[in-house]
């Protein structure tokens, strides 16, 4: 059986030397390309990388008449950059080589295997495998030329589309006021508890709550549970028609957080409901409370019904509770709101940080693997 190996070095001539001492002068050059090395979780140096095989009879599983011979290391000399055009242009027909090899069942002696696709096709996977839908795939990577991409440019790509805003942030002379908004049972009311103890505990601004969650009577306890634990003032508003005074009351706030029922989107009235009460203030940002746990066609759903009133931004929660965060992707393509906070876990006041596009999209190319939660609670 013929064994293929892979071997990395600095430059390209190096890395010829190590084939030619390990595999003798009559190895066959499979692929060359570039790598990022990564040490200690990190992208660091540029490599290169080339795969040879001491097998010759690599050369009849060429296509016919079509591709050149392959490169055999000589110890003859030869011009390097003659040898290099040569492997470059072996590249594509070696890639379907490849290929043929895997289904002829020559051995493969490394820990992994370049595919014998083009590389755009293992990044469309990897993608897929995080559950971005094919569209954004295809959408991602379309601009790209597929030898420009590698899971750093990749990652890059996917960071410029999860736009994020930043903490809230606070307007002089008035209150700021915070409305949460979204289906039931996301996390709105912890999350404002987070973000209510952070604003007043930490950063000592001065915080009111106002919950018009009065559809079920747990829900005002909870949220007035968590304003006696932080110190803060409360308000509980029966409709719409109450909002624009409860605000009035917490004239003198740095930040006004609302807490608003869970809807779900397909309850058209519920939603209506909501919107009015947006309607009541005359500055209010809303942020869309989704969970990361949700799947992709249900969020779209979600944020297209919820977009009857202005949506301003989008908190992603239960990201501890996830496996793919290739939704959030999904949703950041065709619903491009800015993200401003996730929540990884149940701890108030802990759970909380303002989002990082590079974070987010480490999480969405790499989260499958990730061997730790990359998320860290905010200080
Ligand atoms: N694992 C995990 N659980 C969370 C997170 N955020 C909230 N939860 C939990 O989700 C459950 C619902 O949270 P709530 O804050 O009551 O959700 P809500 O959106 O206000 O719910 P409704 O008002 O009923 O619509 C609670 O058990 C929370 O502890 C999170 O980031 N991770
Ligand atoms: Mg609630």
């Amino acid at each position: 059986m013929s064994s293929i190996r892979k071997y990395q070095a600095k430059t390209i001539t190096e890395a010829l030397a190590m084939v030619r001492a390990d595999l003798g002068r009559d190895a066959v050059i499979v692929q060359t390309r570039k790598v990022n090395k990564k040490v200690l979780g990190v992208w660091g140096r540029e490599m290169v990388e080339v795969w040879a095989s001491d097998n010759p009879d690599l050369e009849s599983l060429r296509r016919p008449q079509t591709t050149p011979a392959p490169a055999t290391i000589s110890s003859s000399p030869r011009e390097p950059s003659s040898r290099i055009e040569q492997l470059e242009s072996e590249i594509q027909n070696l890639k379907a080589m490849i290929a043929q090899l895997a289904r002829q069942g020559v051995a493969v002696v490394s820990d992994t295997v370049p595919s014998g696709v083009p590389a755009e096709n293992r990044w469309m996977s990897l993608l897929k495998e995080a559950e971005v839908e094919e569209w954004v795939v295809r959408e991602l990577l379309q601009s790209v030329p597929e030898n420009a991409l590698s899971e750093s440019t990749l990652q890059s790509l996917v960071a410029e589309r999860l736009v994020t805003s930043g903490p809230i942030a606070l307007q002089e002379a008035q209150p700021k006021v915070v409305m949460l908004v979204g289906p039931t049972g996301v996390g709105k009311t912890t999350t404002i508890a987070k973000l209510a103890a952070q604003y007043a505990l930490l950063q000592k601004h001065r915080v009111g709550l106002i919950t018009i969650d009065t559809y079920r009577i747990a829900a005002v306890e909870q949220l007035r549970t968590y304003s006696q634990i932080i110190d803060v003032p409360i308000r509980v508003v029966y409709s719409s028609n109450e909002l624009p005074a409860a605000v009035r009351e917490f004239a003198s706030m740095d930040i006004v957080f609302v807490d608003t029922a869970g809807r779900s989107q397909r309850n058209t009235m519920q939603i209506g409901e909501l919107k009015a009460c947006c309607e009541r203030l005359s500055t209010c940002e809303v942020h869309l409370v989704l969970s990361s746990t949700t799947k992709t066609r249900d969020l779209y759903d979600i944020v297209e019904r919820f977009s009857v009133m202005p949506l301003h931004r989008i908190i992603w929660t239960k990201l501890d509770e996830s496996t793919a965060f290739g939704n959030m992707l999904n949703v950041a393509v065709k619903h491009p709101l800015p993200i401003s906070y996730v929540t990884t876990g149940q701890r108030v006041p802990e759970d909380v940080e303002v989002a990082e596009s590079n974070k987010l999209a480490s999480l969405v190319v790499g989260g499958a693997s990730a061997p730790t939660p990359i998320l860290t609670p905010t200080a």
